[in-house]
């Protein structure tokens, strides 16, 4: 390979930098990708200040009226940019089986041969940022460091607010510590004396999101969005980091992590898993209703990502990988989620919402705080939007994935613990999908196997976090569909085996949780009120913890009875509870057909306790 140095293009390695393994590595990148520029980002506000003002100048930011929302800035996105592209995204393990009939595969050696010419020249008149960033506190034992090497500002300033980014990463690392290399490009290099035109460089017809397990490798092209670009989120945290942790005995999950202290000053963490878009973020800020609630508080650890490790004592402990929240924007507001709202007052880099005639953003759903909906409004793609438009076309003002992406310190309700080495013992786990029908608000396993179960076995509507039709129920086991790095059923091994490991200590067991918040009647419409009122239910999880509420065995776990529920400050029948946990028979028997078919395509390694639960559920359907 043609070093830097012949190319006459300096690395620009800070002196800091003593890690000659990475040095050599970004050398050949930059051989192989031939930017114009290196720039090693050393995470100072002073840097990201002067990143966003290039950000402004290039048009990919819009500054927000500062006296509105100070620090913020607005990116919209090019339209073929705006979600994950799963139909894109490939696991290239060394055998087709260690992917598993989930994931997408290509032999890795075909996949480089395919990547190579890609990469080749992909930054050209760009310049590479190399991005150093800890999942997870600085040093802790459970946090791994990733590298990225990107020829998108965007993607450097979007990983200072996700990730602790900067040169206290290098300090970690030394001189040789472990990293996994994250390699990403928008892929459009700019040929010879060529301006950039483009506020959202990216490769509309051209998308790879690759990952080599067993060489801990991410190699991104062509997307300068969220989770195809952002490496350390789905990439490390989630696909590379669940491989890693099946191999050492850990877990990483798609899951927030939230804090709930009773009246008395204890305090629970939960970790529950939800697929995109169904209301993460929201339930990790929670606030609790007034009525009935005096002296409960909930506090966030994550919103999105667990990396979760047995603990000599016996207990499972996690940590958020992240620093940051990229959370979706519509159906944010003061009802849904104030914590939030609060959290999006300053400092914020807003992705495809739209622009106020006086320089703020909007949303849909933000209209339900003032009551107003604004009368003209730009919308994410840049176009004129008003209510008359809106009504008309049905053209929506933000993209329903439109995002924002935030720092952690700006959450009024962050968990004193958040950026705690050690993680946080959890009690209990939650599993949940969007399920307009047939899966029960609340039920819990009455075992860990029947727990794994019931999250192997969840189904969830799609939402626009992805691209493809939405709406349609997809088997999404653990929330991990698009996200495990490895065959879906060895996972599946790895959570039934983790059971073993905990048991030798003696220590209890986290419960676990199967939750439903989006079931609807037959007028098409949501019974549960959902949001702040989630917390009746999670408390209902802390009293079957404390032992304190029996609940009543159904087919499919064990269920409140209404008595157990606190109802204060809320009108909801014993009708309505009905509507939320009934269980049909004819509907669950089409839904265990269901888990057969998924349990067919995931033949290969499929556990046979799985196969044994399933039996057992059938059996006690026929007895309902
Ligand atoms: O695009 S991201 O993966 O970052 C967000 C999501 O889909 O959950
Ligand atoms: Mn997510």
């Amino acid at each position: 390979m043609n070093s830097p140095a012949m190319q006459g293009l300096a690395l620009n390695t800070p002196a800091y930098v003593k890690h000659a393994r990475l040095i050599a590595w970004v050398a050949d990148m930059v051989a192989l990708c031939k930017p114009a520029d290196v720039v090693w980002c050393d995470g100072s506000d002073a840097e990201y200040d002067r990143l966003c003002q290039q950000l402004v100048d290039a048009g990919t930011f819009k500054k927000l009226n500062p006296a509105k929302r100070p620090g913020s800035f607005l990116a919209c996105s090019d339209p073929s940019d705006v979600a994950r592209v799963e139909d894109r995204t490939y696991i290239c393990s060394a055998r087709k089986e260690d992917a598993g009939p989930t994931n997408n595969w290509m032999a890795p050696a075909d996949m480089r041969e395919t990547l190579n010419p890609l990469f080749d020249g992909c930054m050209a008149g760009r310049t590479m940022y190399v991005v150093p960033f800890s999942m997870g506190p600085l040093g802790s034992h459970i946090a791994h460091i990733g590298v990225e090497l990107t020829d998108s500002a965007y993607v450097a300033v979007n990983q200072k607010l996700m990730t602790r980014m900067g040169k206290a990463v290098f300090d970690v690392l030394g001189t040789d510590g472990e990293f996994v290399p994250c390699m990403h490009t928008v892929g459009s290099p700019l040929a010879a004396g060529e301006q950039d035109t483009s506020s959202w460089p990216c490769n509309p017809e051209v998308k790879y999101i690759v990952h080599y397990p067993e060489t801990r490798e991410i190699w991104s092209y062509g997307s300068g969005y969220g989770g195809n670009a952002l490496l350390g989120k789905k990439c490390l945290a989630l696909r590379i980091a669940s491989s890693m942790g099946r191999e050492q005995g850990w877990l990483a999950e798609h899951m927030l992590i939230l804090g709930v202290t009773n009246p008395a000053g204890k305090k629970y963490h939960v970790a529950a898993a939800f697929p995109s878009a169904c209301g993460k973020t929201n339930f990790s800020m929670l606030v609790p209703p007034e009525a009935g609630f005096a002296g409960w508080k909930v506090t966030t650890i994550g919103d999105d990502i667990a990396w979760i490790k047995p603990h000599a004592d016996g207990k499972l402990y996690a940590i958020n990988p992240e620093a940051g929240y990229f959370g979706v924007a519509p159906g944010t507001n003061m009802h849904t989620n104030p914590n939030c709202m609060l959290s999006l007052n300053k400092n914020v880099i807003f992705t495809n919402v739209a622009l106020t005639d006086d320089g703020d953003v909007w949303w849909e759903g933000i209209e339900k705080d003032t009551g107003v909906v604004p009368g003209h409004l730009i919308d994410w793609q840049g176009k004129d939007w008003t209510p008359q438009i809106a009504k008309e076309t049905g053209a929506k003002a933000a993209h329903p994935n439109s995002r924002f992406t935030v720092g952690a310190q700006n959450n009024p309700a962050l968990d004193p613990q958040w950026d705690d080495a050690n993680g946080v013992a959890i009690d209990a786990f939650m599993f949940g999908g969007r399920r307009s029908t047939t899966v029960p608000l609340v039920t819990e396993a009455r075992s860990w196997t029947e727990g794994v179960y019931m999250a192997a076995t969840m189904g969830s509507e799609t939402t626009a976090a992805a691209f493809g039709a939405q709406g349609v129920v997809r088997r999404d086991p653990f929330a991990m569909l698009p996200f495990c790095g490895y065959n879906m059923s060895d996972y599946f091994q790895h959570w039934l085996d983790m059971e073993g490991t905990l048991a030798k200590t003696g220590a209890a067991l986290p419960k676990m949780f199967c939750v439903n918040w989006f079931r609807k009647d037959d007028a098409g419409k949501f019974v549960w009120p959902g949001y702040g009122d989630n917390m009746r239910v999670l408390k209902w999880m802390i009293d079957r913890i404390e032992g304190t509420v029996q609940g009543e065995t159904t087919m499919f776990g064990t269920a409140p009875v209404y008595a157990e529920v606190n109802w204060a400050g809320l009108d909801f029948s014993v009708e309505q509870f009905k509507t939320v946990t009934s269980i049909d028979k004819a509907a669950w028997q089409a839904e265990l057909k269901l888990h057969d078919a998924h349990f067919e395509k995931l033949a290969y390694h499929l556990p046979q306790a799985l196969v044994a639960t399933k039996a057992e559920l059938e059996k006690r359907l026929a007895a309902v």
